[in-house]
């Protein structure tokens, strides 16, 4: 469990100094991010050209034309190829090119258009991350290009301090065509010279502290250039519900971190994390066989589904759940959420959750393009470090668990609430994305749907509307 800090260079009042008082008891691994100093800096992306490639169907050149600026100077942009947040060392920005935010995120295609198996020897490859771009402050050539004209870069109102990335992407049909996509800046400028009125925490040794900038994302057309609002998903929580425990201070027994995950890197914007955090997503990339005493034996267990629906309910689940929730982080980190107690009533959904005319996002019956979650990528993952590793990028065989199963069994795991949902209401919890809805028909809205005699909102006494 990684335990964030927070660090304020003159407005300590009370709550944050607790805060860092008990920031001094952290593990070792603890990890100082500069906040305070993200206010400096905004990413925008300012236009997205889409571009057919000749002669490949369904094949695009996508490009992204970005900012990021300063909101404390009036909007003034920065200069990231010249200036120290940009250019010190751990910095890093990058641009994620993702699909579809119309349904749910697949990203298929996004390893390769045939689909085949990443074979290979290195840890960290998963099975349906978006196409990355990473480094953009770069000043090589792998880094983003700096805005030289109208014609390069169009529909901005200046080209100082823009920049654009293109990648080429080719994004596969999975259950649904694809339509949309979503491109996320996301990364960290380094507390480095960021303001002459902001002093940065130093570490106490020549490391600088990562700013937790608030990670950008914007949505497109396949069809056209432009820029869309990133909210062509449907609206489910709300990050401003999470933000009332997600603050930095103390709430019950613990101090709630501020969501910024990923070594500072993504950071307060849900519309990022689900990009990644889709359902056919595992925390397949750092698991690995392990033998002996040298490594935690979990790194070794089954994949874990890291999909948004079922990695959120059971984290918070801590206290509720009868198996430990154990996510496999970068660098092969073992995040076992066992210990995390809710600060608040667990069955008041709408502590996150939104309600949409009049019904709450948590309520049956789901949408139709709600996926499955994914349990088993049929990658070869468990091989000894060093080994070849077989990821599969292709989500056809992926073994799932049905997908309102797969939102109620994240807390409710119990095997007597899995038999339940299996034999009273048709679920799956071993099935594969087409026989969802075909061979595996979930029955649950017929009793737990709204106004049924085991109505999700009446069990669970949800209190206070979804605003
Ligand atoms: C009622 C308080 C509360 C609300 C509301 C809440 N959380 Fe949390 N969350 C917690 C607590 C407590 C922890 C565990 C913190 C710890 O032990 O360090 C946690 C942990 C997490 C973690 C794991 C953090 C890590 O460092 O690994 C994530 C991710 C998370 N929450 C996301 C969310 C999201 C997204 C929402 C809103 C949709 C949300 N939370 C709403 C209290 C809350
Ligand atoms: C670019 C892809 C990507 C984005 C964006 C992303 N994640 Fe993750 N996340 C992953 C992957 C993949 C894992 C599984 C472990 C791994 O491979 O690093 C993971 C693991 C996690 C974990 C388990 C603990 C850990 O640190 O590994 C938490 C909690 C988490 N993510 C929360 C979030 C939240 C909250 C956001 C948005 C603020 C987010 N993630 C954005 C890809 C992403
Ligand atoms: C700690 C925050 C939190 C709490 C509490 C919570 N949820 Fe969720 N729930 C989430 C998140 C995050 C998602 C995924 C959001 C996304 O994909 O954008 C989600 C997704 C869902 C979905 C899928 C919705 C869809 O359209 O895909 C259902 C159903 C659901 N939750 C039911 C419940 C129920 C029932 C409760 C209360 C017993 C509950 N949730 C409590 C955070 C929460
Ligand atoms: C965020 C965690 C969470 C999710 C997700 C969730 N539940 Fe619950 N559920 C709870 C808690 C906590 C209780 C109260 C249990 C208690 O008081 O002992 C509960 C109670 C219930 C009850 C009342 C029976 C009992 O044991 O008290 C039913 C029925 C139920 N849930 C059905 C569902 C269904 C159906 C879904 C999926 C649509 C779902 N739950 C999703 C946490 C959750
Ligand atoms: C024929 C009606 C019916 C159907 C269909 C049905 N349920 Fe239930 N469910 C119930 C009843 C009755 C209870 C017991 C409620 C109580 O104890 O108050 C229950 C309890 C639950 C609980 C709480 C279990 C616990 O541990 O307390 C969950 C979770 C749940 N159902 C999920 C589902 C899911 C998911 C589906 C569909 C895959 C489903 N149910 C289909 C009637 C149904
Ligand atoms: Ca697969």
């Amino acid at each position: 469990m990684h335990t964030k800090s927070t660090i304020v260079s003159r407005s300590l009042h009370a709550g944050r100094l607790l805060a860092l008082l008990l920031m001094v008891a952290a593990p070792a691994h603890a990890q100082t991010l500069a906040w305070g100093a993200e206010k400096y800096f905004q990413y925008n992306i300012e236009n997205v050209v889409v571009t057919p490639t000749a002669g490949v169907a369904g094949s695009y050149s996508v490009k992204v034309i970005f900012s990021v600026t300063n909101p404390e100077r009036g909007g003034t942009t920065w200069d990231i190829k010249g200036t120290a947040p940009f250019q010190s060392t751990g910095a890093n920005i990058n641009m994620d090119f993702a699909w579809d935010p119309g349904t749910d995120f697949t990203n298929t295609g996004s390893d390769n258009a045939a689909l085949t198996s990443n074979t290979g020897t290195a840890l960290g490859v998963g099975a349906a991350m978006p196409v990355q771009a990473r480094g953009l402050q770069s000043t090589a050539t792998t880094g983003a290009t700096a805005c030289s004209s109208a014609l390069d870069c169009p529909g901005v109102a200046s080209t100082t301090h823009r920049y654009w990335i293109a990648k080429v992407v080719q994004p596969m049909t999975f259950v649904t065509a694809v339509t949309r996509g979503r491109v996320v800046i996301e990364g960290r400028p380094v507390c480095n010279g960021v303001d002459p009125d902001f002093v940065c925490p130093s570490t106490g040794t020549t490391t600088f502290v990562n700013v937790p900038v608030r990670s950008a994302a914007a949505d497109f057309s396949f069809a056209a250039s432009g820029v869309l609002p990133a909210a062509a998903r449907r609206p489910i929580v709300d990050l401003a519900k999470c933000q009332r425990c997600h603050d930095g201070r103390q709430h019950g027994d613990v101090v709630v971190p501020r969501l910024s995950l990923h070594g500072a890197n993504r950071n307060e914007n849900l519309a990022v994390c689900v990009v990644c955090h889709n359902p056919n997503q595992t925390d397949v990339p750092y698991r690995f066989l392990t033998t002996g005493t040298t490594s935690d034996p979990r790194i070794g267990g089954p994949e874990t589904p890291i999909d948004f629906k079922t990695m959120v309910h059971a984290i918070h689940a801590g206290g509720f759940r009868e198996t430990p929730f154990v996510v496999i982080g970068r660098s092969s980190s073992v995040n076992d959420y066992s210990h995390v107690r809710f600060p608040s009533e667990l069955r008041n959904c709408s502590s996150c959750h939104v309600d949409v005319n009049g019904k709450g996002t948590y309520e049956l019956p789901l949408a139709k393009s709600v996926l499955g979650t994914t349990v088993k990528t049929n990658s070869t993952y468990l091989v000894a470090t060093g080994a070849t590793r077989t990821i599969s990028v292709n989500p056809a065989d992926d073994v799932r668990i049905s997908p309102i199963a797969a939102v109620c069994s994240s807390c409710h795991d119990k095997a007597e609430a899995r038999s339940h949902m299996v034999r009273r209401g048709g679920a799956s919890f071993g099935t594969t994305q087409a026989a969802i809805g075909t061979k595996v028909i979930e029955r649950c809205a017929n009793c737990h749907g709204p106004g049924k005699s085991k109505d999700v909102r009446r069990v669970h006494q949800v209190s206070g509307s979804g605003s």
